[in-house]
């Protein structure tokens, strides 16, 4: 029988179990990334491990998040950074050479190996035909360890793209109207698989625009064929010997089908707080805009930048609108400097930015009071921004543009009667390439101290699974909880390293009580529940939406549903996911109710129904708890790092 492109490259990577949709798969890593908000904790533990040097292919360090220098502590990390990746063999890239998934697209990214980054937007490089995966630190640190990684061997759901995209539409629109069809729940442990005759009219940044946001859909990952299209790109690159062709089989069979047809996509929205909010921009019309933000990784390709450039070449940023630009890479900003195409951003009055993810995590360029934000970016959760009132509205660059020009939500469709005509900007076949912000590492490392400033602490460890869970509801939460309602980025987000004073912020959007309630449960040596709705752990791949609840002596979480890589992270720090039986149970339980789970361990360790008393209603309802074998053992020893050191002795 023929096999998808995920298959393929799934099955050539294979270590543990067999290919069969649903059963958990451990596959050899060839690639690993990380960024310094995730990085510096993701290397802590990486120390830990005591292996001297990295066993993948590539392992690369990126600074890209916590780039706001205020204060020493970024600074700190940063170092740090530096230090391990030239003692274990991994390739730095310095702050201000661009976010990690733009810059391993047009610098390492390879067609067919699998590459495993702790961010959630990794699958960026599935359009230039890898399985890319995006996951927590541990799970990143145990790759680079030689580790294998496990997934639950996903259902590949086909996209057949047909036709081509008409002006002004683009592929943000495109993953939009996914994001229309697939919503951002219930696709857990699936995989888009693109293909069709429009997949060629697709270049390889406009196809990581659509992998990169599948992670709003809730995907495993997304992956585009390699073809001539990623030729011509990894040659411009100056690097066509990174490319082989990748296809699926004529006769692979899917999961299931869709097809879309690029020349009726229109101009679309994802409106607060959800990307999976969609409207068409036509019925946003009007709406006055206070902020555009140009840039993250899903939107800052070279051919993102020069499109608005042209759009706005001779036009003046409307009054009303602060327009911040933030290029996704050092090479991108560099090449639009050279074509003058960055004159004219400036002389529209563009403020900007470092390449770097700024705006997009509400370090910097948060809008005012009740603003208005149009950015290209991928999520618009509630504060996210770092302004709670603002709205954030999710559109193409060229939307975006449109509303530099007018002040207001505008159909970019519109500009042509106002005298602008569609910039149809060809890919470079040879981009600008300047590699001296990555430093290799040494051969001979032997010599390289460790720098740990003061805002480097160890990660605190975990405890093995009590006999019985016995605590309180510290807090009941409803659908699509994310990772951002979980634990703040934004300005919080220089103490990833400080693990004590970052889980201060916990929940901090929802109740700003929670981490002095649960700390006071925790002294008086009880356990914390958290109870969750549906699709629990949206968005990151942030391993500190578990690891403060852990410090914080979060036990157990029993949502509805959860999300793959939040789930991962929770089993990983040794809080066990549970999931109600009945979803009615949901309603019967509230928060401050006294709860106890007994004869856990046991019950984890030989099977049977696992019963949840409600102390204080004098209820009892039934969870499910879905673990294979080997997450049974790490959630019953406290986590990764302890089973990992049981292994090893
Ligand atoms: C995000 O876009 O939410 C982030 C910030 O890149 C996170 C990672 C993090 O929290 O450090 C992600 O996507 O995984
Ligand atoms: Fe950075 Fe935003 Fe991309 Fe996350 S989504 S990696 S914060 S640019």
């Amino acid at each position: 029988m023929g096999r998808s492109i995920a298959q393929k490259i799934l099955e050539e990577h294979l270590v543990e179990g067999v290919y069969q949709p649903g059963k958990e798969i451990g596959i050899k890593i060839d690639q690993t990334l990380t960024q310094d908000a995730t990085g510096t904790m993701a290397y802590l533990q990486f120390e830990a491990m005591g292996v001297p040097r990295v066993r993948t292919e590539l392992s690369v360090s990126y600074v890209d998040h916590n780039t706001v220098q205020i204060g020493y502590e970024n600074a700190d990390d940063h170092k740090y950074l530096q230090s391990v990746a030239a003692k274990y063999g991994i390739v730095y890239s310095r702050a201000g050479n661009g976010i990690c998934h733009q810059v391993h697209l047009e610098r390492f990214g390879r067609p067919g190996k699998t590459l495993l980054g702790s961010d959630s937007h990794t699958p960026t490089g599935g359009g230039i035909g890898m399985i890319a995966v995006g996951a927590g630190g541990l799970d990143v640190a145990v790759a680079m360890a030689g580790g294998l990684f496990y997934l639950a061997c996903p259902k590949v759901i086909r996209v057949n793209l047909h036709g081509n995209l008409k002006p002004w539409v683009a592929a943000k629109d495109v993953v939009l109207k996914m994001l229309e069809l697939f919503t951002t729940k219930g696709n857990v442990g699936c995989i888009f698989e693109y293909g069709g005759e429009g997949v060629s009219t697709l270049s390889v940044p406009e196809r990581a625009t659509i992998t990169n946001m599948g992670a709003e859909c809730g995907v495993t990952t997304s992956v585009f064929p390699s073809d001539e299209t990623t030729w011509a790109f990894l040659k411009a690159q100056g690097r066509e010997q990174d490319w082989v062709e990748i296809k699926a089989d004529e006769d692979a069979k899917y999961e299931k089908e869709i097809d879309i047809d690029l020349s009726e996509i229109v101009p679309l929205a994802a409106y607060p707080h959800s990307p999976g909010n969609i409207k068409t921009v036509k019925e946003l019309e009007g709406m006055e805009v206070d902020q555009v933000c140009l840039g993250s990784c899903t939107n800052s390709s070279y051919k993102d930048l020069m499109t608005v450039a042209r759009i706005l070449q001779g036009q003046k940023a409307h009054p009303n609108v602060s327009f911040v630009i933030a290029s996704g890479s050092r090479q991108v900003l560099e090449n639009i400097a050279r074509e003058g195409a960055l004159a004219d951003l400036i002389s529209t009055g563009a403020r900007i930015a470092e390449s770097a993810c700024g705006f997009c995590i509400g370090n910097s360029q948060s809008p005012r009071t009740d603003a208005v934000s149009i950015r290209t970016s991928n999520r618009n959760f509630l504060g996210r921004s770092g302004t709670k009132s603002a709205q954030a509205y999710l559109t193409s660059p060229e939307t975006a543009a449109a509303a530099v020009i007018t002040g207001k939500m505008t159909d970019p469709r519109n500009l042509e009667e106002m005298g602008i005509a569609y910039p149809d900007v060809e890919m470079p076949e040879k981009y600008y390439i300047d590699d001296s912000m990555f430093i290799l590492p040494p051969r001979h490392p032997e010599g390289i101290e460790i720098y740990r400033g003061p805002n480097i602490g160890n990660p605190p460890s975990s405890s093995p699974m009590p006999d019985t869970i016995s605590g309180e509801i510290t807090i009941k939460v409803g659908d699509k909880i994310t990772t951002d309602h979980i634990i703040p980025a934004g300005s919080k987000m220089k103490y990833r390293s400080n693990v004590p004073k970052y889980s201060e912020f916990l929940f901090e959007i929802v109740d700003p009580t929670f981490h002095d309630r649960a700390k006071a449960i925790q002294d008086s040596g009880k356990h914390n529940i958290i109870v969750g709705g549906l699709s629990y752990g949206q968005g990151s791949s942030r391993e500190h939406a578990a690891l403060c609840p852990m410090y914080l002596g979060v036990k157990a979480v029993i949502a509805k549903s959860l999300e793959r890589i939040h789930l991962a992270n929770l089993i990983n720090f040794g809080i066990i996911p549970l999931t109600f039986k009945n979803d009615t149970d949901y309603d019967g339980i509230e928060q401050g109710d006294e709860i106890e789970i007994p004869r856990i361990r046991a019950i984890i360790q030989q099977g049977g129904a696992l019963i949840v008393k409600n102390k204080t209603k004098g209820t009892e309802f039934e969870v499910e708890y879905n673990l294979s074998d080997r997450q049974r053992e790490i959630v019953l020893v406290g986590g990764t790092l302890a089973y990992m050191k049981g292994q090893a002795s």
